[in-house]
């Protein structure tokens, strides 16, 4: 089989919050880049990427660079591609435009793969389980005030999650006892037996995160995320020491090295892998089986419906993120039901790209 084509473009989808009902954090849009990857043989892979608004259009590009580098290669070895790929980039990973750009490419030679096997992508990455847990993520943003926060996060537990993350460092003039009264209320309104997680997104330093974690205590923290500077391994490793609670984080970090420095370091208890910029789905299976190694689980970050085929494989596969910005590019996705989600039994990623929405909202720039 060869990879005979490639048609990408950009697609942005109207910002919503479609969980709990509450206003969407960011606006106006979420830009992503879709792409298509052809075959000789019919079987047509998707994937998908996104950076943020104003290099949406250099993404673009990168992908349709990239792919142009992989026609003619054989799509059932993803590895060979990224090869390829990787050493005409000049060695350009693991970073930046092109390790995003080359995940979608990834992405789509595994949906391919899974296709033409006839197999879910889950099943071919190790099946270890056909349902994982979930968790809700988006509607108990830190820009929210604490009113609409308490009621999203009753709506999620009345809509069935089990699990759910919210964020603190709150924005403006906050203090410690504005920030433990925002943890404490939220934790009062879902009850003790949801696990409640929480996202500083590197706001805090080393020092204020062993002291505010330590007031957090009590308000029992399934994980604490990204408490310091995601690239400062030996102060995460310093707060990991002093606090009970688990620190998650990897998000930010781009392909597979970091994460042994990272996790030598001990700097967290549950490393969260992102498949753009982990560099694909080669790419995250690599890092679970090195935090495997570390007797650690992991954790996804953003887009379920691709990231529930890994989470699922993976033997030390924890939960998905589930934040859906991205799931009405797509006619069916996975929908959480009890806390649980459900890998798509259908060939490849069992996803298929609603082409109503793409019409609508897809542009050239
Ligand atoms: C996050 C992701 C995307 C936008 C805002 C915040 C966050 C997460 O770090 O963990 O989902
Ligand atoms: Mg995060």
């Amino acid at each position: 089989m060869k990879i005979t084509h490639l048609a990408s473009r950009i697609v942005r989808l109207p910002a919503e919050e479609p969980l709990a009902g509450g206003p969407p954090p960011f606006g106006p849009t979420y830009d992503f880049v879709v792409l298509e990857l052809g075959t000789d043989d019919g079987v047509t892979g998707l994937g998908l990427t996104f950076f943020g608004g104003a290099l949406t259009g250099a993404l673009k590009a990168a992908v349709d660079a990239l792919g142009a580098l992989a026609l003619g290669m054989d799509p059932m070895r993803p590895e060979q591609v990224a090869e390829t790929l990787g050493a005409a980039a000049d060695s350009a990973g693991p970073g930046g435009i092109f390790t995003l750009a080359a995940a979608a490419i990834d992405i789509a030679l595994w949906d391919i793969r899974g296709k033409a096997l006839g197999l879910p992508v889950s099943t071919l990455l190790g099946g270890t389980r056909t349902a994982v847990p979930t968790y809700a993520s988006g509607a108990l943003m830190r820009m929210f005030p604490l009113e609409v926060m308490e009621r999203s996060a009753a709506r999620l537990v009345e809509r069935g999650f089990t699990q759910m993350k919210m964020q603190l460092a709150l924005p403006g003039r906050t203090t410690p006892a504005l920030e433990v009264e925002r943890a404490r209320a939220i934790r009062a309104v879902v009850g003790p037996d949801v696990d409640l997680m929480c996202d500083i997104n590197q706001r805090w330093d080393v020092r204020q995160a062993i002291s505010l974690g330590r007031r957090l205590e009590e308000v029992n923290f399934f994980w604490l995320e990204d408490v310091v500077a995601a690239d400062d391994y030996r102060g995460m490793a310093r707060v990991a020491e002093a606090l009970a609670t688990p620190l998650a984080g990897g998000e930010y970090v781009y392909g597979l090295a970091p994460f042994r420095h990272m996790l030598e370091a001990g700097a967290v208890d549950i490393p969260m892998i992102d498949v753009l910029r982990a560099g694909g789905i080669t790419a995250w299976m690599k890092i679970a089986a090195l935090a495997e190694a570390f007797n650690l689980p992991v954790v996804s970050h953003l887009l379920p419906e691709i990231h529930v085929h890994m989470v699922a494989a993976a033997p030390n596969g924890l939960t998905v993120e589930y934040m859906p910005w991205s799931c009405r590019l797509f006619r069916e996705v996975p929908v959480p039901q009890g806390g649980m989600l459900a890998v798509p039994a259908r060939p490849g990623l069992g996803l298929e790209f609603d082409r109503d929405v793409l019409e609508r909202y897809g542009t050239d720039g």
